[in-house]
């Protein structure tokens, strides 16, 4: 891929190689993140080839299965081959224990999306090791989620227009995705903008560890979020191969220091690019800011490389983006001190102090009647809270709408209609929140109330010098709309769920979402001096 002898859409900044100093912080970094246990053990990664053996072996077995009754001879059931490939982070080699294996299904032309979900998801469930297998064939993105020897699986197929998958098979070629179902091209992509950064990064270990140590960093800064207009892992992973990319001959503990400095200092909205973006086969959109309005109101661009480009940033709102800016800022602090010697890594990965930060929270409280239910409809309100954010950013006074990047849930057990109401607004009296499943079983008008909890954290601007009584703050304009938009889901029932936004002083907040002996003595108990 290299045009110019170099990889990436400028020369390299530096091509120097790294310094004594920076092997050693490269070295103390490797032990921190072994520390803070961000690798599996050998054995569990042996489990993961085992697994993925064994799902190649099953996916030929399918495409092979529907051949026969789709009339092809043996021959050619045989022949028809079919194959994985991985993506997301265990493709990138930055996957933790726990961590899934995104997986993508390629069979040819002659076996459909409706086999996947009704042939395939069968054999998986007989096929031994397997504890789960539940397709979602309407998602974005249709998958089938299992668990195989303990191991999560996230699978998407593709259907190429091909008669045969042989085991060579390559997705980098644009025209595989000539007329292919849309659902097919979403598939696909997730596999070919991982293999493209891994093919547009000079040393892949040297990315690895570099991102493995950002990606840590910006989980326990509560910044990993793409859904909440903070950066996804496909965001971060683009944004450190750049930064490989400037100093191709730079170890880890190098790009992590460069890494803040420059991604701080970067001058949004310009673009993070791998290569130029390129044209391609398919009638769809490219991501072109001279062209689209919509592309040129991307605060934060970070393109991905494989065709068709997309920003992956989508999300990033001002507040987000504040945020975010603040805490690269941080960061590169923290690491011009490890460098000298005067931190330790650690400390880049200290926790958030988002529920110390601001004096008044918002909450978001979505809740339904059962689990299965509330799965759905949380997620729904959390996919439309950055709207609320983006409506809040206009409010006068207010500076900045912090979202946090996770709900919190929780099961309540109610014995009256008042008290379902009350949960349902975030009142969850002492004795509710004691009350155990087996005291409501049995009992008439009794019943389980699941909510989750989203906090937005709100910045208000200091006061005028000079003025008297309290400042206003009037939030009810974008709280109403917020609320209306979310109950415009078509799957939306009055009956059965319930939203409501409330703003609370931070002394208000649960004890829940602090860490054990992380909540500081509460105000008005003044600490002895
Ligand atoms: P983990 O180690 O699994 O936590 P990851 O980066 O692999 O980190 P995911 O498994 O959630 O994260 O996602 C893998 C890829 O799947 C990333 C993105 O290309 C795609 N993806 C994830 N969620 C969605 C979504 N809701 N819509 C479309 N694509 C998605
Ligand atoms: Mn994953
Ligand atoms: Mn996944």
């Amino acid at each position: 891929a290299a045009n110019n002898g170099y990889l990436g859409v400028t020369p390299p900044i530096s091509t120097n190689e790294s310094s004594v100093r920076e092997k050693e912080v490269t070295d103390t970094l490797m032990d921190e993140l072994r520390r803070q246990g961000t690798f599996e053990s050998e054995e569990e990664a042996k489990t993961r080839e085992i697994v993925l053996g064994r799902v190649a072996a099953l996916v030929k077995k399918f495409v092979r299965r529907v051949s026969i009754t789709r009339g092809l001879s043996e021959a050619a059931a045989n022949a028809a081959g079919g194959k994985i490939f991985t993506y997301g982070s265990y493709r990138l080699g930055v996957h933790g224990p726990g961590s899934d294996i995104d997986t993508l299904c390629v069979v040819p032309k002659h076996v459909s999306r409706e086999d996947f979900f009704d042939v395939f998801e069968d054999m998986l469930k007989e096929t031994e090791g397997v504890t789960e297998a539940s397709g979602v064939p309407d998602a974005y993105v249709p998958l089938i989620k299992a668990k195989i020897s303990g191991i999560p699986l996230d699978l998407v197929m593709a259907r190429l227009a091909l008669s045969a998958i042989p085991d060579d098979l390559s997705l980098q070629d644009d025209n595989l995705l000539r007329n292919l179902d849309e659902r097919c091209v979403r598939s696909l992509n997730g596999s070919r903008v991982t293999d493209e950064i891994l093919r547009l990064v000079p040393n892949v270990t040297v990315f690895r560890d570099s991102l493995r140590c950002i990606k840590l960093w910006a989980q326990r800064r509560a910044i990993y979020s793409n859904v909440n207009g903070f950066l996804g892992g496909v965001a971060w992973a683009m944004l450190v191969a750049r930064i490989c990319q400037l100093y191709p001959n730079a170890i880890a503990g190098a790009i992590v220091s460069r890494f803040f400095i420059i991604i701080y200092q970067w001058s949004w909205p310009q673009p993070v690019l791998l290569k130029q973006i390129e044209d391609g086969p398919l009638p769809v959109r490219v991501w072109n800011p001279k062209l689209y309005p919509a592309d040129r109101a991307h605060r934060m661009p970070i393109i991905t490389p494989a065709y068709p480009s997309m920003c992956a940033t989508h999300n990033v709102s001002a507040s987000t983006q504040m945020i975010m800016t603040e805490e690269f800022k941080k960061g590169s602090e923290i690491v011009d001190r490890v460098i000298i010697g005067k931190a330790s890594w650690s400390e880049l990965f200290s926790k958030h102090d988002f529920f110390h930060k601001y004096r008044y929270y918002l909450q978001v409280i979505a809740s339904t009647g059962s689990q299965e239910l509330q799965t759905k409809w949380a997620g729904t309100v959390e996919s439309r809270i950055r709207q609320l954010v983006m409506k809040l950013e206009y409010v006068d006074s207010l500076t900045l709408a912090h979202p946090f990047i996770k709900g919190f849930e929780q099961v309540s057990y109610c014995l009256s209609d008042e008290e379902v109401r009350a949960v349902a607004q975030g009142d969850i009296s002492e004795a509710i929140a004691k009350r155990k499943k087996e005291e409501i079983e049995g009992k008439e008008g009794a019943s389980a109330v699941y909510s989750t909890t989203f906090y937005i954290g709100l910045a208000i601007e200091p006061r005028q010098p000079g003025a008297v009584g309290p400042r206003k703050l009037d939030i009810s304009y974008p709280t109403t709309e917020f609320t209306k938009l979310v109950k415009m889901w078509e799957k939306y029932d009055d009956a059965t769920m319930g939203i409501v936004v409330r703003h609370i002083r931070s002394t208000a907040l649960p004890d829940y979402v602090f860490d054990e002996g992380e909540r500081q003595p509460r105000s008005g108990q003044k600490r002895p001096k």
